[in-house]
């Protein structure tokens, strides 16, 4: 008989290496393990997620006629790895082949391909794009703007297309429309909720006992775990948050966790749903003038644009890729990412969401805890495993891209143009964090000044020497040259007291 592996974000009834094999026959191997669970201080909810998941999806595998072997992460005769799993059953029930589906990471693919096992390679074929047809595109190009290779993904996949191929509404990017500040008192619509069932409970339990040690709350878990709750959450986004999605994309406002955005990740991430449908879905609603263009736009490009092409750089460049730090920062993460407790009101409120929900919007995570991480020089490495730990949907393949090239500019721009650095007059325009903290935000060198703007200005001096030549960055250089020298020095000053200060360990 034949073996097929099924990971913990591989759960989907299409997965190649299940298709590859027949449940007359084959049997499947699912594994909690804790090397699995502990390779990071993974948020707890995340490992419920995962837990749960899984255990619903060997059920539905069941029902659907299959042999599932499921091992739960307290049975006693656990290994503790997959690879340690896929050798213990393939000895056990006389496997000759074991088929198995490329890893969303490197770390354990290369544990898979190290080990001494009978394996059967599959493509992951939920991915729209393959590693092959990335490097494809890559080959040869100077630059590898995610703007072209979307502009391709669009014209590939058919969507928001008009008849003679052309980008519906004349243009293939519709941002000048979007990212408006949140108009005052604009609430996201009310959360889609999911109830605990008794599988989930129980792991709940489970991780409660066992990851204790882990940052986060086990608590309030309220996430899908199976496919017809994500597509519930997923219904609930077209229906009532698409239509804003673009105009208030880059909007962060107090007790807002979620605003207009979709929420979906995780669950596109562990194979609850597929990115396909979730397209068509958004195409099918501009057409029939459910959503507007600039929103249908921006979502589909989050999904075939940015979604692949992180993933196509992480496989392409990977594993060098983990190691780069262009700009050569050392600094240790600040305790207070892991507690939220810090004055900065911004910071203080996206670490404390995460901490709770296992869940921060994107601009949160770029121009917030990333922005601060890129400012105050902090370890590529470190800040990656932090936003590896802390989200439900962090896998290195689309946390380490988002983190190392387009947050940190490690890879020195290979990712993204230019380091999303921002003033706090950036997060004063986008959110309304600033009228409740304790800090000024329109003051720089001041003893209550935002650490932000200092620390923005510091920055760009430092690194004047990696960063000025960047076309992108030539006005905010002439606007630092513009500066009367006192006041240069002043901000300077500041910005070396305030890194002196996390150095001590001070909270800011
Ligand atoms: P929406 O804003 O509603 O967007 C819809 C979908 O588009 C998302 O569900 C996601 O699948 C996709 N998407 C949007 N932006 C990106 C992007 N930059 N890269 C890849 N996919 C994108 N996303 C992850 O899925 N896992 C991660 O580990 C992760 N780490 C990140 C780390 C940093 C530092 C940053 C800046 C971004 C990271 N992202 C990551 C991307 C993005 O922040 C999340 O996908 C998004 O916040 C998820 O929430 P949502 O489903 O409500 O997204
Ligand atoms: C994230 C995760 C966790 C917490 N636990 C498991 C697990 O016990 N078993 C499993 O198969 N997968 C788990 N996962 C997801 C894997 O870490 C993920 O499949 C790989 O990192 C991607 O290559
Ligand atoms: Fe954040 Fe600065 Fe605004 Fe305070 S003043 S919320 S630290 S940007």
């Amino acid at each position: 008989m034949r073996l097929g592996l099924v990971l913990g974000d591989q759960l989907s009834f299409d997965l190649a290496s299940l298709a590859a094999l027949d449940p007359a026959h084959d049997a499947i191997l699912m594994a909690e393990v804790a090397q699995e669970a502990r390779y990071v201080p993974h948020h707890p909810q995340k490992i419920v997620l995962i837990f749960s998941a899984m255990r619903h999806f060997a059920l539905a595998l069941r029902a659907r006629g299959w042999q599932v072997h499921y091992v739960a992460f307290d049975a006693a005769d656990n290994s503790g790895t997959i690879v340690g799993e896929l050798q213990r059953w393939r000895q056990s029930l006389g496997a000759t082949q074991i088929h198995v589906t490329e890893c969303g990471e490197w770390r354990l693919e290369q544990a898979l391909r190290d080990a001494q096992l009978p394996l059967v390679w599959h493509r992951d074929t939920r991915f729209l794009c393959s590693r092959e047809a990335f490097a494809r595109w890559a080959q040869g190009r100077s630059g590898l703007r995610m703007e072209h290779f979307y502009r391709g993904m669009r014209k590939r996949c058919g969507l928001l297309l008009e008849p003679d191929g052309s980008p519906a509404g004349g243009a293939w990017n519709f941002d000048g429309d979007n990212r408006k500040p949140l108009p005052r008192g604009l609430r996201g619509p009310f959360p889609a909720h999911f109830e605990q069932d008794a599988i989930t409970s129980a792991v709940v339990a489970l991780v409660r006992q066992h990851f204790s040690d882990h940052y986060g709350a086990v608590d309030g878990f309220d996430y899908p775990v199976t496919h017809d709750q994500a597509q519930q959450l997923w219904r609930h986004f077209l229906d009532y948050g698409l239509a804003a999605f673009g105009d208030y994309q880059d909007a962060m406002a107090e007790g807002e966790p979620y605003l207009f955005h979709a929420r979906i990740s995780a669950a596109l991430n562990i194979g609850l749903l597929d990115v396909r449908r979730v397209c068509e879905d958004v195409d099918t609603a501009w057409r029939e003038g459910r959503v507007p263009l600039n929103a249908a736009e921006g979502f589909i490009r989050q999904l075939i644009g940015w979604r692949e092409y992180v993933r196509g750089i992480y496989w392409l460049r990977m594993p060098a890729y983990a190691e780069l730090n262009h700009l050569h920062n050392t600094r240790p993460l600040p305790d207070f990412y892991w507690t939220g407790r810090t004055r900065m009101r911004c910071m203080a409120q996206v670490i404390e969401q995460t901490l709770k929900l296992g869940y921060a919007h994107h601009i949160q995570r770029l121009m917030v805890t990333g922005n601060f991480a890129l400012l105050a020089g902090i370890a590529p490495t470190a800040i990656c495993q932090w936003y590896l730990s802390v989200y439900l949907d962090a896998f290195d393949w689309v946390e380490l891209p988002n983190t190392l090239g387009m947050v940190m500019h490690a890879d020195g721009g290979y990712l993204g143009s230019k380091p999303y650095c921002a003033s706090g007059r950036y997060i004063q325009r986008m959110s309304d964090h600033c009228k409740a903290c304790s800090y000024k935000v329109e003051q720089a060198t001041e003893a209550d000044a935002c650490p932000f703007n200092a620390l923005y200005w510091h920055f760009l001096i430092r690194h004047r020497a990696q960063l000025a030549h960047n076309p992108r960055l030539a006005l905010v250089y002439r606007n630092l040259d513009g500066m009367a020298p006192a006041r240069r020095e002043a901000v300077w000053r500041r910005g070396q007291a305030l890194l002196a200060r996390l150095d001590a360990g001070d909270c800011l």
